[in-house]
């Protein structure tokens, strides 16, 4: 251990001073592959893994908290995307401190014991604006993901200040990265040059664990010829991303991939790099609730099982936790939130899905047999399931794995499985008048010829969630919904079976050495004790579905298996001596059952002690508190909020003298604007955020309107005003103003002002360079005779590519007033703004509202907060922004939604002391009102989590020394 730690730390030296050259140890020695799985050390894995993305949790204390819950939900890997954008302001500029600590972020995972697939690009998607590049890359004369120079020079550039990361947190150097992802989907466009150059380059700075391509579909892309990758694999979506209508999944959704891996990559394990963990959803669209439900436990079910029986033994969950697509990293399409649908919610909680995966992965973890099959025979006796088997390649074990023919049935379907045993081939269950059951969407893993501990088990006719050895005796756990029957067939010499706990109806029979055990899935567990293989005993613990997903089985650091039934979160289990510590969350005053080795007198949860009762079938009980209910939070509809005008540009007297000349004639863009100068927010430096543009123009009596033609994406707004009067608000990218004479200054200039609120730019899925699609305004021209000029400034964020704030980086703020001034950041002097509460009165232009509220959550309580927008009138437009201690953490869009309460993670949210909050709005329309505000919690629990310290949140102060 010590001198893996020093090799690791020494190679980390190394990395610093920028002499990376590979592993301690060579990874790809270490990380070995065959047909059916990956291999660690020469062990094999099935890898079962969720995405999760550091940029969108910016609370690095927090990265424990979701590691640790994706060990509990027995994902051993991570497969996360390296954002290019989140970490590089400015050509050549690179920050990895913080938020950004990516070095932490690994550690963490290692700490956690999850293994990483690395996806550093340089392309990602995403759904994060330009699908991950920067801002400046925009700028570039060239076009993305090809072998063009200037982006060549780009992309190594990234790569270099990444890997200098990646490298030392190889498993070779004792970190947790197992594989290495080239480019993202690159499957239009292809060019096997830049490919290559890809993999020369993480070569050549050190990166030497086994390269992966995820393919978009079973196109074959990459698998061989130049180019091709160690091991290629590809992302399925089966139930697409239609939220609206979560009841409904295509007809028959069910993917076979084996003979397609059998065509193209034989000799490489079936990688499912990304499979539907969720849905994306967008502006307008029905959200991530709905998401869950198209993508709930019972599509786990039935797609994770499916992928299985295909042979898939990497399968890697987008999302596992979505997280908070904050600031400006959202492409234009979507809003903040990133929950995503998936298992772990934005707030860090459990679902549904996240139980059944902790069940499957459990099944992953302990079934060893699993994660090496070929396919075999298998036989049912209804048409209207479809069955497949799959067998171990070194032993007798063989698994049937069986779904409805059509996924999106609701029927009840009843039926006979053959299976093969050293007892011969019959059809199971064999009791009569009795079935396995597929109530509606459900799949199940039969188990046969199986040997564990010191037990054979002939089949299970439902499916297994862990066994373990405990003292002398075995512990098998077996589930279903409640109601079926259950039949489980082991080798004995003697029907000695007795049963405890809830219930289920049990009945045995003896017949030449096979002991046959019958009973109903209970609403609850029942607990039977039988005499296996050997005189040895076997406990059989039946649990309905609903008991079964409060099941946990966490492992020790020396490996052995405890469970425990009852909490909503079991974190960590560690055995010293005669006690037994637990960490974990409750949701309310909970019930435990554990079942450990009977060495084990004493335990404790969250250090504190329980005490215990053993029961006459060898488990403890035991009563665990649950959170205080009654826990204060501040009201903001009854805060002093102050309000601050906030659209000075608009007014002819301003001075922009400082501004930047908007007067390119010519721009690299590929989408050309149709009058001259450029108006393009880019061209100038400006990538993120709400922009302004200021033209002057003499009057001429020609004159009799302005016709304008915006770029921007999805969500974006944009308002004018000609000589500080209003002129309109827009979504629409096209619009005539009819003006006035009148409307013009009789002398000086005229001053046309105009604002866009702006959501991301767009992705790269195409490699046609969409991501460049420009924010600003491709035509703003008079109408009249005389096509009289206009002269042009811009502005954007303050300091434009040089950025001010490096602490919360480029994503953060846009150009609004108030984000200019720092009106969002905490200490902000707004003493002599005015008092307001909220709902305010009726406003024009951009107002911003500011307060403070202090937090007191409990010691030991978890309680995820967001901020809810209320809103008073539905006719009127607005825009807003929402800051916390400076932090930017919603987009809102009241006449899009769909969201309305925005997540705040611990550590920008302070919960135990001050907080500010600051929230700019944009009225779209001439005139509107901005609603109540307030705290609202996802949960409350009693929780073991981690300790959250307070994110680095730079004041106002030290803003303005920076300048
Ligand atoms: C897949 C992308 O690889 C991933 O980055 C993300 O955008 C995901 O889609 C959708 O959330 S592309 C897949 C739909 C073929």
């Amino acid at each position: 251990m010590v001198a893996k730690k020093l090799v690791a730390s020494i190679s980390l030296a190394l990395s610093l001073v920028g002499v990376v050259s590979g592993s301690t140890v060579d990874s790809s020695k270490i990380v070995t592959w065959d047909k059916y799985s990956l291999k660690i050390n020469g062990e094999r894995l099935f890898t079962f893994s969720g995405e999760f993305h550091y940029y969108r949790l910016p609370s690095p204390d927090l990265w424990a908290d979701i590691f640790e819950k994706f060990k509990a939900l027995n994902f051993n890997t991570a497969s996360i995307y390296f954002y290019w954008g989140y970490h590089s302001p400015k050509q050549g500029v690179y920050d990895f401190e913080g938020v950004r600590d990516i070095s932490k972020f690994l550690e963490t995972a290692k700490k956690y014991g999850i293994n990483i697939i690395s996806r550093a690009g340089p392309y990602i998607n995403a759904e994060v604006s330009e699908g991950g590049f920067p801002g400046w890359l925009t700028t570039i004369n060239g076009t993305a993901r090809t072998s063009n120079p200037s982006y060549d020079e780009a992309w190594k550039e990234w790569l270099t200040a990444v890997d200098k990361h990646l490298v030392p947190n190889q498993i070779g150097n004792g970190g947790p990265i197992i594989l290495n992802q080239l480019e993202n989907e690159y499957a239009v466009g292809l060019d096997p040059s830049y490919m290559v150059a890809l993999a020369d380059k993480y070569k050549k700075d050190g990166m030497d664990v086994p390269t992966t391509f995820n393919d978009p579909w079973t196109g074959g892309h990459w698998a061989t010829g130049e180019g091709a990758v160690d091991i290629y694999g590809w992302d399925s979506y089966p139930v697409l991303f239609d939220c609206s209508h979560p009841d409904v999944w295509p007809s028959n959704v069910s993917t076979y991939f084996r003979d397609f891996r059998d065509s193209t990559n034989p000799t490489e394990p079936m990688a499912l790099y990304e499979f539907q963990g969720g849905a994306i959803d967008g502006w307008g669209g029905a959200g991530f609730e709905k998401c869950r439900e198209l993508t709930n436990e019972r599509f786990a079910k039935i797609f994770y099982k499916n992928n299985y029986a295909q042979g898939a033994t990497i399968q890697s969950l987008y999302m596992g936790y979505g997280g908070t697509s904050w600031g400006e990293i959202p492409t234009t399409a979507v809003y903040t939130s990133y929950d995503y649908g998936s298992p772990i919610t934005e707030a860090g909680l459990m679902t549904p899905k996240a139980y059944e995966i902790k069940l499957q992965g459990a099944f992953l973890r302990d079934v060893k047999p699993f994660v090496s099959t070929t396919n075999t025979t298998a036989e049912v006796d209804n048409d209207a399931i479809r069955v497949d088997g799959i067998k171990d390649i070194s032993s007798d074990t063989t698994f049937y794995i069986v779904q409805h023919a059509f996924s999106n049935t609701t029927n009840v379907d009843k039926f006979h499985v053959t299976v093969d045993t050293n007892d011969g081939k019959f059809a199971v269950p064999r009791k009569s008048g009795t079935a396995i059951t597929l109530n509606g969407r459900d799949a199940k893993i039969i188990t046969a010829s199986y040997d564990f501990g010191s037990q054979h088990l002939l089949y299970a006719t439902s499916d297994i969630f862990t066994h373990t050895q405990q003292d002398a005796r075995d512990v098998l756990l077996v589930y279903a919904y409640e109601g079926e029957d259950g039949e489980v067939a082991i080798t004995s010499s003697a029907n000695k079976v007795q049963a405890y706990g809830t219930s289920a109806g049990v009945s045995s029979t003896l017949n030449k050495n096979v002991l046959q055990i019958n009973y109903k899935y209970p609403h609850g567990s029942a607990f039977i004790s039988a005499t296996g293989k050997n005189g040895k005993e076997l406990l059989l613990i039946v649990s309905g579905y609903d008991t079964a997903v409060k099941w946990w089985a966490p492992q020790t650091s020396k490996g052995e298996t405890v469970l425990i039934s009852g909490p909503y979160l079991v974190r960590s289990a560690e055995i010293n001596g005669k006690r037994l510590a637990l960490t974990g969350d409750t949701d309310a005053t909970t019930n435990l059952e554990i079942v450990v080795s009977s060495a084990v007198k004493q335990v404790t949860w969250n250090g504190v002690n329980v005490s215990v009762k053993s029961t006459k079938y060898g488990t403890l009980t035991g009563k665990v508190s649950g959170p205080n209910k009654n826990i204060k939070l501040p009201d903001l509809t009854k805060s002093t909020w102050k309000y601050s005008p906030a659209s000075p540009e608009t007014t002819n007297d301003f001075d922009d003298s400082k501004w930047v000349a908007a007067d390119h004639k010519t721009t690299t863009n590929p989408f050309p604007p149709t009058s001259l100068p450029v108006l393009y927010s880019d061209d100038y430096g400006y990538h993120t955020g709400s922009l302004w543009f200021r033209g002057k123009f003499k009057s001429s009596s020609d004159i009799s309107g302005i016709k304008v033609n915006a770029t921007m994406g999805y969500g974006s707004a944009w308002v004018a005003w000609l000589n500080g009067k209003y002129l309109g608000g827009e979504t629409d990218i096209v619009k005539d103003f009819s003006i006035k004479q009148s409307d013009l200054e009789k002398s000086g200039d005229n001053v046309l002002s105009l604002l866009m609120w702006t959501t991301g730019h767009e992705e790269d899925w195409n490699v046609n360079d969409q991501y460049k699609t420009p924010r600003g305004f491709t035509e703003v021209s008079l109408t009249g005779s005389k096509k009289t000029p206009i002269s042009w400034k811009v502005q954007g964020n303050l300091g434009g590519e040089n950025i001010v704030d490096t602490v919360r980086g480029a994503l953060n703020e846009g150009g609004l007033y108030g984000e200019r001034m720092g009106w969002h950041l905490p200490g902000y002097p707004d003493q002599n703004w005015k008092k307001v509460s909220l709902p305010d009165t009726k406003r024009s232009g951009v107002s911003w509202y500011r307060t403070t509220f202090d937090l007191n959550i409990p010691k030991n309580h978890d309680v995820p907060l967001g901020i809810r927008f209320k809103e008073s009138s539905s006719t009127e437009r607005l825009r807003a922004l929402l800051f916390i201690n400076g932090w930017q953490f919603g987009k809102f869009a009241n006449d899009l939604g769909p969201q309305t309460l925005f997540y705040v993670p611990e550590g920008i949210l302070n919960h135990h002391g001050e907080n500010t909050i600051a929230i700019g709005v944009v009225a779209v329309d001439e005139e509107v009102t901005l609603g109540e505000v307030t705290i609202e919690p996802y949960a409350k629990l009693l929780s073991g989590k981690p300790t959250v310290g307070v994110v680095n949140s730079p004041t106002y102060a030290s803003r303005k020394s920076s300048h």
